[in-house]
């Protein structure tokens, strides 16, 4: 049940032929792939690592991570992947935590070296509940947690998704995700390893080098934001889109105007789905059959969800009937749902009703039909050009810089990001100096893209800051 032979069992009998379609025109095969892997596993196990260890990576996007990543699951190690953009200090924290035994940033160079080591031949086995992957988040509150994957939540999701999207051998898919989040590592690899396809394989997504890509593609996946960017460029034409047969979305929100404009543009319909780290996919809108502008669509199949009541995150509706529960936060229960935060148990204990659903902090409803609809959060989170960025995190720096008394960090509407991070400051500071430091001390995609200063932050009676009046006030902010 290790899910490295899942999907080495799909590989093409022809293990020549492409998995990696590079930028510079060289190809990587499936065959060199699954040597990367073996060698990889090879010198994970000649430096002692053991089944349920961890290897921590941070590094740029390159198929030498997708070597060691497969190198690991197949050794029975553990994959912990690290944005590129997390500070020194920020690595600390997961290293701290997570005590990974190998700590990889050069891939390409680990993987050379790697290829002097015999391969392991046979795949230490594991069980469907073992750990796989270890994936940091911020979850609905508090510090960065690992969100404990197993073998069996990656590879039920990775069938249902295959099955879903309607992938075959024959698919080319575009890839220029980043690879240290679920969307680029499991979404979209597995996909394309299940099929055993080849993936136009870009470092990370700039217009131009994604619309040569469409060319060959025929299935691309992204977050909202690369959807509006290749709206805004007119070389993204119908013509350009005609060869590709689904252009699928998430991480955050679509907007319904990017919908539109995208379907008027090229004739076809976004198929946006909803995924979180703790559970990989939850719901997608059909291969065939309607999308609809605004709805994730429907549970994937072993996927119950359920909407648990007026924001009350810790208790459980008791309704397991998605039909008629009016609109609340979101609750799951299936096969890829994580099995909890790594080291925290009284953390995973808020996180899970007492018959087992995971409480994702998203709030929506469902209709009739069955189909799911996100209105809101109800964790306190910004999604930037889908990332996350927990606000808590960000206030801490800020609070500490002088000049400032208190500071609240919120997300409003920005046209390329979704969402662009914005901190109200009660005090006083230098704009351009304070976002430095927030970058010097986070990484930059947390960093407020805007600080403005006031003189007092609203609060309701209990003294809390009225972050909802905030977002209200600064909506436009992005809008000159
Ligand atoms: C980069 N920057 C960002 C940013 N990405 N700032 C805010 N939000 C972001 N998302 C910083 C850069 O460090 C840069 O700083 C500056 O902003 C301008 O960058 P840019 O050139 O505009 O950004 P770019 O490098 O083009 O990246 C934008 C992006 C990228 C949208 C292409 O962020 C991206 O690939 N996002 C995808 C995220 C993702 O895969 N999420 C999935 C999570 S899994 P400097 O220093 O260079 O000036 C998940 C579950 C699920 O959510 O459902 O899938
Ligand atoms: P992450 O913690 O990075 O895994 O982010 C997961 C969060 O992204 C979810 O809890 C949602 O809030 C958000 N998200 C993912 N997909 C969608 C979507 N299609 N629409 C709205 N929000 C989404």
């Amino acid at each position: 049940m290790n899910l490295y032979d899942l999907l080495a069992s799909r590989f093409p009998a022809d293990r020549s032929k492409p998995c990696f379609l590079l930028s510079d025109g060289r190809a990587i095969s499936y065959g060199e792939l699954e040597a990367g892997a073996a060698h990889a596993a090879g010198r994970l196990v000649a430096q002692g690592v053991q089944p349920g260890d961890r290897v921590a990576l941070q590094a740029e996007k390159s198929a030498e991570v997708i070597m060691i990543y497969l190198g690991v699951l197949k050794a029975g190690a553990v994959f912990l992947p690290l944005n590129s953009a997390y500070t020194a200090s920020e690595v600390d924290y997961f290293r701290g935590d997570a005590e990974p035994k190998v700590f990889v940033t050069d891939p390409p160079a680990w993987v050379a070296e790697a290829a002097g080591h015999a391969p392991l031949e046979a795949t230490a086995p594991r069980a469907a509940g073992d750990l796989a992957s270890l994936i940091y988040t911020s979850g609905t509150t508090g510090r960065s947690k690992g969100a404990m994957l197993s073998h069996g939540n990656l590879a039920e999701n990775a069938l249902a998704l295959h099955a879903a999207w309607g992938f075959t051998p024959d698919d080319v898919l575009l890839h220029a995700l980043p690879i240290f989040h679920v969307h680029g590592l499991f979404v979209a690899l597995h996909c394309a390893l299940l099929s055993g396809c080849p993936m136009v394989w870009l470092p990370k997504f700039a217009d131009a080098e994604v619309l040569a890509g469409l060319d060959r593609a025929t299935v691309m996946m992204g977050v909202p934001t690369f959807y509006t960017r290749l709206l805004a460029n007119p070389g993204f034409t119908r013509e350009v889109a005609a060869g590709v047969r689904a252009f699928i979305c998430g991480s955050a929100p679509l907007l319904p105007s990017t919908f539109a404009e995208f379907e008027a543009r090229t004739g076809q319909r976004i198929l946006e789905r909803y995924g979180m780290s703790e559970a990989v996919i939850i719901t997608s809108n059909p291969l065939d059959g309607e999308r609809i502008a605004g709805s994730v669509g429907y549970p994937l199949p072993g996927v119950e969800l359920r909407i648990g009541g007026e924001e009350t995150p810790s208790i459980a509706s008791g309704d397991t009937s998605p039909d008629g529960g009016g609109t609340g936060v979101i609750q799951i229960r299936g096969p890829s749902v994580f099995s909890g935060y790594w080291r925290m148990p009284e953390k995973t204990a808020e996180e899970f009703t007492a018959d087992g659903f995971f409480i994702t902090g998203d709030v929506g409803r469902c209709d009739s039909d069955g189909r799911v609809w996100i209105s809101g959060r109800a964790k306190d989170l910004i999604i930037s050009g889908g990332y996350n960025v927990y606000p808590k995190e960000v206030e801490l720096v800020l609070d500490e810089l002088p000049g400032v008394v208190e500071s609240a960090v919120i997300g409003v509407p920005h046209r390329d990001l979704g969402e662009g991070v914005v901190a109200v400051v009660m005090g006083q500071g230098d704009e351009a100096a304070m976002i430095a430091e927030a970058r010097r001390q986070l990484a930059a995609y947390k960093a407020p893209k805007r600080v403005v200063f006031v003189d007092e932050l609203p609060r309701n009676a209990m003294g809390k800051v009225q972050k909802n009046l905030l977002r209200q006030r600064y909506e436009r902010l992005f809008e000159s």
